[in-house]
């Protein structure tokens, strides 16, 4: 047997998935604390996190675990017999981050992987990319590498002085999160990949940057600098 503390005078209990990550959790009403306490289940872990405490109405009888506003995201509810009320904890969705965690290039390969997490740097595992280089939909190109890397694998397209930057755009999804648009522009100088005899010095001699006039900025610095 398992136990886990919550807080004063438990009256009822559901079990039901609160956060909308794909696993079940257990909330408490606590009748003599006037609050419900939230065990949250760590996929990772494989245990419960430490209770989350929120105060409700007056002495809570019973707590469900339903989508009580009809957007699709589980809600937790009690109803209070020492006030006549309930209360309802809307769900809010957490949001995804990604960055760009590490990048090569080369003349064969354009290689990324990115590490996806919610706003609380938590790691996300079950993304699912939709991704275009140049316009071109690459998406099945992505590999989930598992704890939060996702790696792609693409065509070198490269861009001499003058020449607009190449977007790399996505749009990353996951259960329980609102969608993210992501996009990056991408110039790659082929004198740059050129420079270097050894392959394995190409991924230091890059750029890589958001906007296109930073981008095009830093290619005319760069020339002019030689
Ligand atoms: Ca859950
Ligand atoms: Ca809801």
């Amino acid at each position: 047997m398992i136990t886990r503390a919550v807080r004063g005078g438990p009256e009822d209990i559901f079990i039901g998935d609160v956060n909308y990550d794909g696993y079940n959790d257990i909330t408490t009403a606590n009748r003599y604390s006037d609050t419900i306490s939230i065990l949250r289940w760590d996929n990772i872990s494989g245990d419960w996190d430490p209770r989350i405490t929120f105060a409700v109405g007056k002495y809570p009888y019973s707590v469900f675990i339903e989508d009580a506003d009809n957007n699709g995201y589980n809600d937790i509810v009690t109803a209070n017999y020492g006030s006549n009320t309930v209360s309802i904890f809307l769900w809010k969705p957490y949001t995804l981050q990604v960055e760009i965690f590490e990048d090569f290039y080369s003349f064969e390969h354009f290689n990324f992987t990115f590490l996806v997490r919610n706003n609380l740097r938590r790691r996300v595992e079950t993304a699912i990319f939709q991704l275009w280089w140049n316009g071109t939909d690459v998406s099945s190109a992505v590999q989930n590498h598992g704890n939060g890397y996702y790696f792609v694998s693409l065509e070198p397209i490269t861009v001499a002085l003058g020449e607009d930057p190449i977007i790399l755009n996505m749009t990353i999804s996951a259960s329980g999160y609102e969608v993210l648009y992501y996009e990056t522009f991408i110039a790659i100088d082929p004198d740059t990949l050129s420079g270097g005899n050894d392959p394995q010095i190409f991924g230091y001699n890059i750029i890589t940057l958001v906007g296109v006039a930073c981008v095009i900025t830093l290619l005319i610095l760069k020339k002019r600098f030689r």
